[in-house]
């Protein structure tokens, strides 16, 4: 027998997954819950219907979203990741020996809860590493608190969605770039060119009008929308300034040097909506 995932984030667009089984399914307080494992990918999590990562191809995010800004600032002490309760990014951010402190604002326990549970094989246990600190809150209110505060901020978030459609807005990248410190770097899940183009436009303004480097990347993962993601990458510091420095230890599954380079190269139509 054959259980066919479909997720439509679109209305005129729809993919599929062929999953084994569902692992968990909860309501949690916030949101629609599941974890399945698919034929091919691994196991997946989903938020509301909508594939969030899976085992397979998640290192395409969670090495672009966090590297980029990573590499460009080089010697992070302090990072806060904004969302990321799956423990993807953090597990990235906790390969430099140079950060201290890590940060994660996750509004959701059972996100972490459950994640530690059925993403141990790919991402370990990042939580018991002493320099992560995990905080079930609202992001709003603690950037609010804290001006000035990261070397770099992760904002690896949901689609726009919801409680989500704020961490999109002009009010968030402000609050967002207060909260770095100078020279610092952030970088964003910013959405796909085809399906989102007003959307990334009207960010990459917020961007350009807050930081003098602002540029948008792009990766190929297969089980989002359009078969990959963008980033904002949002900073003083050029993101180039990263193609120099060495990597942490660990291993790279994604990202190398052509990879970094290219990942900034836009489809002209695209090029010319943001930068034109
Ligand atoms: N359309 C799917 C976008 C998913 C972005 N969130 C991914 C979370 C991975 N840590």
């Amino acid at each position: 027998m054959s259980i066919w995932f479909t997720e439509e984030l679109h209305p005129y667009y729809r993919k599929g997954v062929r999953i084994k089984r569902v692992l968990a399914d909860e309501q949690t307080q916030y949101q629609h819950l599941q974890f399945v494992e698919t034929e091919f990918f691994g196991n997946a999590m989903i938020l509301d219907g909508i594939i969030q990562l899976t085992e397979r191809d998640n290192m395409g995010y969670h090495e672009m979203i966090v590297h980029v800004p990573m590499l460009a600032v080089g010697g992070a002490k302090r990072v806060l990741i904004v969302g990321g309760g799956d423990g993807g990014s953090l597990q990235q951010v906790l390969r430099y020996p140079s950060v201290e402190e890590a940060v994660v604002c996750e509004l959701d326990q059972r996100v972490v809860d459950l994640s530690r549970q059925y993403f141990a094989a790919s991402f370990g246990d990042p939580w018991a590493d002493p320099r992560a600190k995990l905080l079930v809150r609202d992001a709003f209110g603690y950037l609010e608190e804290n001006p000035g505060q990261f070397d770099v901020i992760i904002s690896d978030t949901t689609d726009p969605i919801g409680m989500a459609e704020r961490l999109f807005s002009d009010e968030f990248y402000k609050l967002m770039v207060r909260a770095l410190v100078p020279g610092g770097a952030a970088a964003t899940q910013c959405e796909q060119p085809f399906f989102d183009t007003a959307l990334i436009k009207q960010i990459y303004r917020s961007a350009y009008a807050l930081t003098r480097n602002p540029a948008y990347y792009y990766a190929n993962i297969p089980t989002y929308p359009g078969g990959g993601i963008g980033f904002m990458y949002v900073s003083d510091t050029p993101w180039e300034n990263g193609l120099k420095t060495p990597y942490p230890p660990g291993v790279n599954n994604y990202l190398n040097p052509e990879i970094h380079k290219a990942a900034f190269a836009l489809p002209e139509f695209f090029r010319r909506e943001l930068y034109g």
